[in-house]
């Protein structure tokens, strides 16, 4: 399974004391002579191309930038600190009491998450010191939504891992009962020097009437999906299958239902018969759904085509 959600403390560094220093010139004369205390250390959340989900935050939940190192006398200044970075996988939206603050969607994305305070001001420019700036502690949490532009979404056992594999040339696990594809998949599909990520879900649970399913977590990674291939094995009711696959969908967040574009299809046409389901094609209507077959290789290259058609 992959960790998608996390709680995570930051806190950027102090700024360092500064000096108050007096240097004697005589028994009689003295200047002061105090150096100025360095910056704290910032906090910078960093996009990484490594990583690919949140992980690695399990056992490591507190990230403490350094200090800035005190003034000294001679009108030395204390160094400033080093920034923290933190690596997160691209797709990570950062929020802070329910407010996105910035959303890691870009593959060179950073964000100072924590800024680290001034260095104290030492006394040598005057007769006395500034105290240094704290630093900043937040409460952060990490919400990973898995970037792809097309997710696979049905009933289980509809063939929905079929699709994807044929799609994109993966080997993930295909099995004659339900509930096999128990975390997301993603992989990637080229075609004439463009790339999308296809994603394969684990299969859609219906809740009782008026209630959320809880366990449709997964549809939070439809977040970025632009187009939505909704898959159905039923040859006499897949219209009503895709209105309650819409349905889970909008129950779970009725916003992720906006501007997305929708592909309908009827899978396993090679048990059914052909000649009704020929006539019936079309990819974005319900009333009709376009008919694939995995096993007879049917239907396959032109829905990849029409992929990229949409998504331009
Ligand atoms: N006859 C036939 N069976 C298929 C086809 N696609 C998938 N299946 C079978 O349907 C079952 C479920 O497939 P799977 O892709 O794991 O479905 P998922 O649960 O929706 O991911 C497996 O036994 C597959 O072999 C197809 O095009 N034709
Ligand atoms: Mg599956």
């Amino acid at each position: 399974m992959i960790v998608d959600i996390t709680k995570v403390y930051f806190q950027s560094g102090r700024g360092g004391e500064g000096s108050s220093s007096l240097m004697r010139i005589s028994s009689r004369k003295a200047f002061a002579c105090g150096g100025d205390g360095g910056r704290g250390g910032d906090v910078i959340l960093k996009v990484s191309p490594h990583l690919y989900d949140l992980s690695k935050f399990k056992g490591n939940k507190k990230f403490i930038a350094k200090n800035g190192q005190q003034g000294k006398e001679k009108n030395k200044y204390g160094k400033n600190a080093e920034d923290l970075i933190v690596k997160v996988p691209r797709g990570t939206r950062v929020i802070e009491n329910q407010k996105v603050l910035v959303d890691l969607a870009d593959r060179e994305k950073s964000f100072l998450i924590c800024r680290g305070g001034r260095g104290g001001k030492g006394n040598n420019k005057r007769s006395y010191c500034l105290p240094p700036q704290e630093g900043e502690a937040k409460e952060i949490v990490l919400d990973y939504r898995i970037p792809n532009e097309v997710a696979i979404l049905g009933f289980a056992n509809s063939g929905k891992t079929s699709i994807f594999n044929s799609l994109t040339g993966q080997k993930a696990k295909v099995a004659g009962y339900p509930f096999t594809t128990t975390s997301c998949f993603w992989s990637e599909i080229e075609h004439e020097f463009k790339k999308f990520t296809v994603l394969d879900t684990p299969s859609i649970k219906e809740a009782k009437p008026g209630l959320k399913y809880t366990e449709n977590a997964f549809l939070r990674h439809i977040f970025r999906s632009r187009l939505i291939i909704l898959i159905s094995d039923n040859c006499l009711g897949f219209k009503n299958d895709f209105l309650r696959l819409k349905n889970e969908i909008s129950l779970f967040d009725s916003g992720l239902l906006k501007e997305k574009i929708f592909f309908y299809l009827l899978a396993k046409v090679d048990k059914i018969d052909k000649e009704n389901i020929q006539k019936k094609n079309s990819l974005q209507n319900p009333q009709e759904a376009y008919a694939v077959s995995v096993k007879e290789f049917q239907g396959i290259d032109k829905l990849k085509k029409l992929i990229f058609d949409n998504l331009g």
